[in-house]
């Protein structure tokens, strides 16, 4: 048994330069796991609570207090416990906080321990991360879908979605997969430079040009998968999030600023859309309170495009059991720090997978250089990953990650099945 010795928390920086919770967890057998939390910028109302300090040196960003319950209370709590007992050390942590969203602890302090304590053992059990959360053997890779434009809540730009992602679906190998979204991001490059608009990138690395409008990006998409000589709709699918939340004033979504939509508006506008272009997903593209019509939605055109709800579910398998009830979506993205611990994250992708909802695990707009939700993506055999486009280490590193998983596994791994 490998029982836990130490446990440190710091704090570090996240992609945006705001402080985050780190984390290392030392076990009795000189195991050390590390861990970085994630954090949102479009964060849905029900996501388990980010602990952050009023504090004037750092903005009321700072997360002191988070560390030091890591530092005391929770390590109190842990040490000596066994770490290969990760529902034991998830729920000891829930039990101290006895809150339903993680509030007294902050669900930041919690993510950075769980996660670190998974890492640790599984190096205790000199394991991957991946093998160790998944003894099975069996493994597949993500489809990557890479947020090649970046715009509302992520960007500085003209445009209302706030990702436009391409998906490389007649990829044979995960390898293949990077080769062809180079070549279209490179050629996405090149085509705004000609056209003299900005290659900056956004939060998640993708480029984040003032276009006319939404459509605009999505015709810039498809002209650079073309260049490339791939075509749309067979070797490549668009997808998109549309974070609908950030558009919603209470009545309307302001897809444009002389263009509310109401909800039947919003419902043909996304027929629209998906008869216009290969769009086989769209992440909530409605209100995270308005079942209903994400029922309508899902009802007209879930046959056709992926319906993935984020703010919707924010991994907390309550919500998804009234989606899946509500037939409200037909896929889940999967954020660790939306519902907080490795155990939960897990119950909520096993619920969605009983439940024939596609899995798709992700990164945070604020994310580091942890790659843990690579391996998580492997491990439960998910079917998408999105983090960010093919630029800023803490997107790349993901990626990086799972061609070694791929290279490591070699005869032993396949593409998922889309
Ligand atoms: C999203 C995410 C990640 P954020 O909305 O899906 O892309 O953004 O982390 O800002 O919520
Ligand atoms: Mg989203």
């Amino acid at each position: 048994m490998a029982v836990i010795k130490k446990i440190k928390g710091r704090q570090f920086f996240d992609s945006r330069g705001f402080p985050t919770v780190s984390v290392d967890v030392e076990l009795s057998d000189g195991s050390l796991g590390s861990s970085i939390v994630p954090s949102g910028a479009s964060t849905g109302s029900y996501e388990a609570h980010e602990l952050r300090d009023q504090n004037d040196l750092y903005l009321n960003k700072s997360v002191f207090n988070a560390i030091n319950n890591i530092n005391t209370k929770i390590s109190l709590a842990l040490e000596g416990k066994n770490s290969l007992d990760q529902n034991l050390i998830d729920k000891t942590m829930l039990d101290l906080d006895g809150s339903p969203n993680k509030k007294n602890l902050g669900a930041n302090a919690i993510l950075g321990v769980s996660i670190a304590n998974c890492k640790a053992a599984a190096i205790s059990k000199k394991l991957e991360i991946y093998q160790y959360l998944n003894t099975s053997g069996k493994f597949t890779l993500p489809f990557p879908m890479l947020n090649i434009i970046n715009g509302g809540a992520h960007a500085n730009n003209s445009l209302q979605i706030q990702e436009f992602m391409i998906r490389p679906d007649g990829a044979k190998s995960f390898e293949e997969c990077m080769q062809m979204s180079f070549l279209v991001i490179q050629n996405l490059k090149k085509i705004l430079i000609k056209s003299n608009f900005s290659t900056n990138v956004g939060d998640e690395g993708g480029f984040a040009p003032s276009l006319k409008n939404d459509e605009a990006a999505l015709d810039l998409i498809l002209e650079a998968i073309e260049i490339s000589k791939y075509k749309p709709g067979i070797d490549f699918n668009l997808c998109l999030d549309v974070a609908a939340n950030e558009l919603f004033d209470g009545k309307n979504y302001n897809m444009n600023i002389d263009n509310p939509l109401n909800n039947d508006q919003m419902i043909s506008f996304y027929e629209n859309l998906v008869e216009k272009y290969p769009i086989k997903s769209i992440e909530d593209p409605i209100f995270e309170d308005d079942w209903v019509t994400w029922n309508s939605l899902t009802e007209k055109i879930g046959n056709k495009s992926q319906i993935v709800g984020d703010d919707l579910f924010v991994t907390n398998p309550e919500r998804l059991k009234k989606g899946i009830h509500s037939k409200s979506a037909n896929a889940i993205l999967i954020k660790v720090n939306q519902i907080g611990t490795v155990t939960e994250t897990l119950k909520t992708i096993q619920l969605a997978q009983e439940n024939n909802f596609n899995t798709i695990i992700s990164h945070r707009s604020g994310d580091t250089e942890d790659t843990f939700i690579s391996d998580l993506a492997v491990a439960t055999n998910s079917n998408q990953i999105k983090t960010g486009s093919l630029a800023r280490s803490e997107r790349v590193s993901k990626y990086n990650r799972l061609l070694k998983i791929e290279d490591k596994e070699k005869n032993n791994i396949k593409m998922s099945i889309l």
